[in-house]
């Protein structure tokens, strides 16, 4: 068979679990992935190399009305990546079902499409009935431009090989444009800011982990192998410093020694986490900061 490769972009409202897809498909935890809708803010290469052919898929930002400047760079990374794929896998969450913001989106992929083909996915089925599966499936039938609808669970991985397998449809004979054992182009630095944040995200209440950007100051490795990972967790407002400090330091210990065993399972080494906690009035609407924690300005 002809070696064949392809671009995928996942498209969904926020919280539907396309990272929890796209980590499930990879085979390794590559995206953060939190409860919280608005988890993802850039978009996250994973790369599924299999004998004759590679899927290189685009996990994007949850498709949202902006609050903020960094929510319009993370609507503008999940709109802009659909004229750079060979196929768009569109992500529903069958737990809440198809909402206004969905048929929003919806059209608004309908209208942006052109010839690209959408692979429809019905996710979180480990949740509902069959007879709700029929239900979203009739509803997505409706659209001329999906052209086929896969349910999945991306958590317990149900249907996902079915997916894989209509994906594949739409690969082109093309390069391999990774090698096998590389699973995603973000650098490591990159990764170890996420999975601080995605502790954050976990441990944190109400409003503050949503104003929380994570800068990685410096990483060194000691000769006997030990990582030293030095961070800041910026916050917005001096109160929320307090809460992610917590008493006695309690909340940024807890924070730190979450994410440690992450990023020692990510180098394969010891780390030792240095964390520390900044205030950064409105940054989400700073071009400087957001430029400073990865987000390109220049939309
Ligand atoms: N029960 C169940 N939960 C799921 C499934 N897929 C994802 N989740 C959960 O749904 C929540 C959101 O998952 P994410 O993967 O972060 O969702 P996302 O679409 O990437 O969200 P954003 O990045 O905010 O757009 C998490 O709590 C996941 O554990 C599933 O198939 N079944
Ligand atoms: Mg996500």
């Amino acid at each position: 068979m002809e070696y064949r490769s392809g671009f995928i972009s996942i498209i969904g409202s926020p919280n539907v679990g396309k990272s929890t897809l796209m980590n499930r498909l990879v085979g390794q935890k590559i995206s953060i992935v939190s409860d919280r809708a608005q988890t993802t803010r850039n978009r996250i290469t994973g790369v599924v190399s299999r004998e004759n052919y590679q899927l290189i898929f685009l996990d994007t930002p949850g498709v949202n009305a902006p609050k903020s400047r960094l929510g319009e760079y993370m609507l503008k990374v999940a709109y802009d990546t659909i004229s750079e794929v060979d196929a768009v896998l569109l992500m529903i969450d069958a737990a809440v079902g198809i909402r206004d913001k969905d048929e929003k989106l919806i059209t608004e992929l309908g209208a942006r499409i052109g010839k690209t083909p959408v692979v429809a996915a019905i996710n979180k089925t480990d949740l509902v009935s069959l007879g709700t599966i029929d239900e979203l499936t009739e509803r997505l039938e409706k659209e001329n431009y999906i052209k086929a609808i896969v349910p999945i669970s991306a958590e317990t991985g149900r249907g996902v090989d079915k997916l894989e397998a209509a994906l594949i449809e739409y690969l082109v004979p093309g390069p391999q444009y990774y090698p096998d054992d590389m699973v995603t182009d973000q650098p490591m630095w990159s990764i170890c800011a996420e999975m601080i944040r995605e502790t954050a995200l976990k441990l944190l209440r109400d409003e503050i982990p949503h104003g929380i950007g994570v800068g990685i100051d410096k990483i060194q490795q000691r000769e006997d192998g030990l990582h030293d990972v030095f961070a800041t967790i910026y916050c917005e407002r001096d109160s929320h410093k307090g809460i992610v400090i917590g008493k006695g330091a309690s909340m940024l210990k807890r924070i730190g020694s979450t994410a440690r065993t992450e990023i020692e399972w990510l180098f394969g080494t010891k780390v030792n986490l240095q964390l520390y906690v900044k205030v950064r009035s409105d940054w989400r609407n700073s071009a400087s900061a957001l430029r400073e924690f990865g987000f390109d300005p220049n939309f």
